[in-house]
């Protein structure tokens, strides 16, 4: 039986336990709290379908990232946020995840896979997008609210010089790719990886601060004319320095952005949410990560300067610490 471990409790990584789970993959989740870990262990992972009319309830090993219990050599997925990614986090993680092993990464922003790839020096590194959404309801169960697609493939390191990679092999990733679809996930490899990261941070980085200052959800960013200008100036300066930074141009991605706005209208983005339970947010990782890019290519971000400034100053986020 293959075996997989997943780093984090929260709405992606309960997803992705709860149907590898129930497609027959052996799954341990490592929780940052002991007391998920106990919980999934007890329990399970419930997975309910959209409406939360339908829910499949799976067994999983679950044990918390600091709990001495050996790592079993398998591949592991990290679904947790940028903002977890603390000195001590890392320590764990590296405990946890046994040299010559394969850590998939699926986080907002960039910066994560330079930072991954100094701190798990003999760990394979890949990186993953997904447009998967979920709703985590509580400790061992999730809602799949919506249905996308998985990108995988090695991990661009973005502060690491031109094109360069984190060590990896294909057949590495298109295990990881296998054991998803067989979960019914629809996913697959891709050789441009830097492309797919630059493209969902161009999305989140007009959408998700924007959201987080005004207090709406997504569909109403696109509501009212003031506010498509902010978001249009934004996008504009966004893809500017991504442009300058490698990402190709395309006539489709101002079209692209407006749609996603409509087709998450309901939702909260992720970066709204953290600040209105009062949590750090991805900001370093979003804007503050576009404003990074931008002073090293010699490229102008004040838009990108300001928000990262603003949303670090709602709460106790540090812009450059
Ligand atoms: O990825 C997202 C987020 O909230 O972080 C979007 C696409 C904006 C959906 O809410």
């Amino acid at each position: 039986m293959a075996s997989i471990q997943i780093i984090g409790g929260g709405a992606i990584g309960l997803l992705l336990a709860g149907r590898l789970a129930a497609s027959g993959t052996r799954v341990c989740v490592r929780t940052r709290t002991r007391a998920q870990a106990d919980a999934l262990a007890a329990d399970g992972v419930t997975v309910q379908s959209g409406l939360g009319e339908a829910q499949m309830r799976v067994r999983v090993d679950a044990v918390s990232l600091g709990d001495p219990r050996a790592a079993r050599p398998c591949d592991t997925l990290l679904a947790v946020k940028q903002t977890a990614l603390t000195p001590d986090f890392l320590d764990r993680l590296a405990e946890s995840t046994p040299p010559g092993t394969s850590l998939t990464a699926f986080c907002n922003g960039i910066g994560h896979t330079d930072l991954l790839t100094r701190r798990l020096p003999d760990r394979r590194i890949y990186a993953a997008v997904t447009t998967e959404a979920s709703l985590r309801i509580d400790a061992t169960t999730v809602r799949h609210t919506g249905r996308g697609d998985i990108r995988l493939g090695r991990a661009p390191l973005f502060e690491s010089g031109d094109d360069a990679l984190a060590a990896g092999e294909e057949r590495e990733a298109a295990r990881v790719a296998a054991l998803l679809n067989q979960a019914g996930f629809s996913a697959s490899l891709s050789n441009d990886m830097a492309e797919r990261m630059l493209r969902k941070l161009l999305n989140n980085a007009v959408i998700n601060p924007l959201t987080a200052l005004l207090r709406v959800p997504n569909g109403a960013l696109v509501r009212t004319p003031e506010r498509r200008t902010l978001m249009r100036a934004l996008f504009d300066e966004t893809l500017s320095v991504l442009e300058a930074g490698g990402l190709a141009r395309d006539d489709r991605m101002w079209m692209d952005l407006l749609d996603l706005c409509e087709r998450t209208a309901a939702n909260r983005s992720s970066m709204l949410q953290d600040v209105l339970a009062g949590r750090s947010t991805e900001i370093r990782a979003i804007n503050g990560a576009v404003a990074r890019m931008a002073a090293r290519l010699g490229v102008a971000a004040p838009y990108n300067e300001s928000l990262a400034s603003l949303i670090a100053a709602l709460g106790g986020d540090d812009k450059e610490g």
